[in-house]
């Protein structure tokens, strides 16, 4: 069997997608999600000009080969762009590889560990109420689990409050980026009292989530967390930036709120210390960004004994492809946690047709060969990629701060 060839195509059905199609000598092909949010054209380059020319006459049943080729092949080793360009190869493989056995891919991987996924929306608003609405909102559609997040007073720019028309909360702009206002210890102040109200609204049972998105250090992660104990959080996420692993030392010495960390990650080198030391509780590594199915299994075996477990980072900038493999990983996978997901508007699914839905908080997947999802080059075609530019942050007295 071999590859005989393979495209990419970007497309912005509301926002941007990266998707590789690998076609076969056999008829078969496989489709992977290379969307690095923000940073498009780059992986598109990535995969042109050094991945598809070595693609052509490959085996593409040889999936650990083929990554191990890319991966030891680059010289310059990993990194976002090249481990997304590697990720949607990966993907795309394991969607010939089940295709070609008659089987979903889950099977593939081991089979059901379990009956269904859970998973978590995400609530927000721009005051205490108005979270309290939406929580409400989600607890009556079945989720078991719910992230929040809510406007700060006196801070101008507080992560992941949309506006009201809007599936998606990153200001995505397409002049220069967005400049954004932030002042961490208001935060740390107010953010509390949005759980407080919470449990006593709808008490303890509902799970709830919190992403910091990077924005404290970790001594005043350690406090956040502490703030947060009573409320009995699902996870605390990406507290603090997370390049300085040994970091997380501060925040578990000072805190029992369970740790979430991972979404930016795209190798197993970024999480060893984190897992081997048990200084997070969730890995939010995923199938877009992190070497695909082949590179988030490696980093799940080695999370199984140190008691992390998996939460496949999966916003609507991942693409209902990135999504499909992630449901298939999170069915097999021993150590599974719990799988982020927000619905993607019509426009997307009529461009990506996919084979999962959402019952009662959990998501399923129904059983085709393949993971499932493809993309429907014609719609695709429609809707022509547009320069998008993620914001970027600033603490009030001017100082870059991470958004
Ligand atoms: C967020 C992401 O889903 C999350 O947890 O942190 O939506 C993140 O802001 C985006 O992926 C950025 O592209
Ligand atoms: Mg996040």
């Amino acid at each position: 069997m071999k590859i005989t060839n393979a495209k990419v195509i970007v497309s912005c059905p509301d926002r941007n997608f990266v998707t590789l199609k690998i076609n076969t000598d056999e008829g078969v092909y496989g489709i992977g999600d290379a969307t690095v949010n923000g940073r498009e054209l780059a992986v598109v380059a990535y995969l042109e000009e050094h991945l598809i020319p070595c693609l052509i006459g490959k085996d593409p049943q040889n999936i650990e080969d083929i990554w191990q080729y890319f991966y030891k092949g680059a010289y310059w080793r990993r990194g976002p762009i090249t481990m997304a360009a590697i990720s949607a190869v990966d993907v795309a493989l394991w969607d010939i590889k089940a295709k070609m056995a008659g089987l979903p891919l889950y099977q593939l991987l081991g089979g059901k560990s379990r009956n269904g996924i859970l998973v978590y929306g995400h609530a927000n608003g721009s005051n205490t109420e108005e979270v309290v609405e939406q929580v409400g909102q989600y607890l009556e559609k079945g989720y078991k689990a719910i992230r929040v997040q809510c406007s700060v007073p006196g801070v101008q720019d507080s992560y992941g409050v949309s506006s009201k028309d809007k599936t998606f909360y990153e200001p995505a702009s397409s002049d220069l980026p967005t400049e954004c206002s932030w002042n961490s210890s208001k935060y740390v102040q107010f953010i509390p009292g949005v759980f407080a109200k919470l449990r006593d609204t709808y008490g303890y049972e509902p799970e709830f989530l919190h992403d910091v998105h990077h924005r404290l250090t970790p001594i005043q992660a350690a406090h956040l967390g502490k703030l947060l104990e009573p409320y009995r959080l699902f996870w605390l996420e990406d507290a603090v930036p997370a390049e300085l692993q040994e970091g997380f030392r501060i925040i578990r010495k000072h805190t029992t709120i369970p740790l979430a960390v991972g979404e930016v990650f795209n190798s197993i080198f970024d999480c060893t210390t984190l897992i081997t030391e048990q200084l997070i509780d969730y890995i939010r590594t995923t199938a877009t960004h992190a070497g695909g199915i082949t590179g988030i299994r490696k980093i799940a075996a080695l999370a199984e004994p140190f008691h992390v477990k998996t939460a496949c980072h999966g916003p609507t900038d991942i693409s209902p492809v990135g999504m499909a493999a992630c449901l298939h990983f999170d069915l097999a996978v021993p150590n599974f946690g719990i799988q982020e997901f927000m619905l993607h508007t019509e426009k997307i699914n009529d461009v990506f047709p996919n084979q999962y839905q959402l019952n009662n908080g959990y998501a399923s997947l129904n059983d085709v060969p393949g993971h499932g999802a493809d993309i429907d080059e014609k719609q695709a075609a429609k809707y022509p990629y547009q320069r998008k530019f993620l914001p970027v942050n600033r603490l009030e007295d001017g100082t870059m701060w991470s958004w």
